[in-house]
């Protein structure tokens, strides 16, 4: 069996390459995200254990990954700036290679290593409210951190990322090129999308109107991508800072509302269960707003129930235009999968615009 066949051996010939002391005990998969592919590994160095979390980073979805590493030492530097004032929040911490660089390149592809943080836990499903109010917080204030980080040393790794218009211009040119056929059998999803183009130019509107700045954003503010501590249940650590970029802020709102307050799995197929938690959505917006209030103008705090519907709009049309495109971008691990996806997203969209009003007041009383 060559390295490629086996991916474990594959990552152990990678380790030696980062300036990790000690001896090598065990590494296992890590399975999560749709993106990167993600080890632990534990070493015994001076009569301690220490873990280690690798990640082979995909160069077919981050082009340019010296810019993306560039971004992720920028921000993980400014942030390790300010938290020794801020608690117990921390920052993650980059292992260097043996080199001294912030990632290698190895014949399987460029991987980088971080600290692990220990006595942490990530959730897939949120528990509670006050869960949800956390998760929020942390990645308000996460977002505070960074208010006076330089947008102009932060690189755009991937052009467009957080455009609506620019999505829905590659869901129109995936329909027109439909390379596989499929958009007949999804013509539902197809239709849904195609209705909602007015919305998508909103935010880039508002903002170049003057109503808010472009400000660093986390880009992916998933639950599972907050570590809570184990023992206190604080929120510890903010990972996956892969699409760290200049944006409008309320996406990371949007995207938070969007994973956190669902009813459903992100590729649940039973369409009956798919909406969004009031309960947790209002938690959501206390806890964002305790941690990102500050700099919020009065139209972002306005415009939060929107966001909302926009980011959980435009991940389904980036699932919808995988689908169509042959999924090539992300991981599947069935037939039919990032079309479930979309179908959950626009479920979530159409659940939002039948509950507007409840949205609206829930987050503006909060
Ligand atoms: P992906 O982009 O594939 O989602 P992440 O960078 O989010 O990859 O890592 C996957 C999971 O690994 C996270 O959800 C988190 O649970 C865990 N993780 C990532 N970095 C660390 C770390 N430094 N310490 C402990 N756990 C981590
Ligand atoms: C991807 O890192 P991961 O797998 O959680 C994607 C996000 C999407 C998300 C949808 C770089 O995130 O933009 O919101 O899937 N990341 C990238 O689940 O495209
Ligand atoms: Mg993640």
């Amino acid at each position: 069996m060559t390295d490629h066949e086996d991916p474990i051996a594959e990552v152990r010939s990678v380790l030696g390459e980062f300036a990790i002391p000690g001896e090598l005990l065990e590494v296992a998969p890590f399975e999560r995200g749709h993106i990167h592919d993600t080890y632990v590994s534990t070493w015994r160095a001076g009569g301690a254990a220490a873990r280690y979390i690798h990640q082979r980073i995909n160069d077919r979805v981050f082009g340019d990954v010296p810019g993306l590493m560039h971004n992720i030492e920028a921000v993980t530097r400014h942030l390790a700036g300010k938290l020794g004032a801020a608690g117990g929040f921390q920052t993650l911490r980059l292992v260097p290679s043996r080199c001294g660089a912030a990632f290698l390149v190895a014949p399987s592809g460029p991987w980088r290593t971080y600290h692990f943080i220990e006595n942490s836990a990530s959730f897939d499903v949120c528990e509670s409210e006050e869960h949800a109010y956390r998760a929020a917080r942390a990645f308000g204030e996460f977002q505070a951190h960074l208010i006076d980080l330089d947008l102009d040393g932060l690189r755009e790794t991937i052009p467009h990322f957080f455009s609506s218009p620019h999505r829905m211009v590659q869901f129109r040119d995936a329909l027109d090129s439909d390379p596989l056929a499929r958009a007949d059998a999804a013509e539902t999803e197809v239709s849904f999308a195609l209705e909602r183009r007015p919305m998508v130019s909103v935010m880039a509107e508002r903002m170049r109107a003057g109503a808010f700045p472009r400000r660093t954003v986390h880009g992916d503010t998933k639950l599972n991508n907050v570590l809570f501590d184990r023992t206190g249940g604080e929120a510890v650590c903010i990972v996956d800072l892969d699409t760290c970029m200049p944006a409008y802020s309320l996406y990371d709102f949007g995207d938070l509302v969007r994973f956190t307050a669902a009813t459903s799995a992100e590729d649940e197929r039973d369409l009956s269960l798919v909406g969004t938690d009031l309960d947790l959505y209002r938690a959501l917006a206390r806890g964002y707003l305790d941690g990102a209030g500050g700099f919020l103008t009065a139209e972002e705090v306005e415009l939060m129930p929107f966001a909302a519907r926009l980011v959980t709009f435009t991940i389904g049309l980036r699932f919808l235009t995988d689908h169509l495109a042959g999924d090539v971008y992300f991981k599947t691990t069935r037939e039919g999968h990032n079309l479930d996806r979309a179908r959950v997203q626009f479920g979530m969209v159409a659940w939002m615009e039948a509950h507007e009003r409840e949205l609206s007041t829930r987050a503006a009383r909060s």
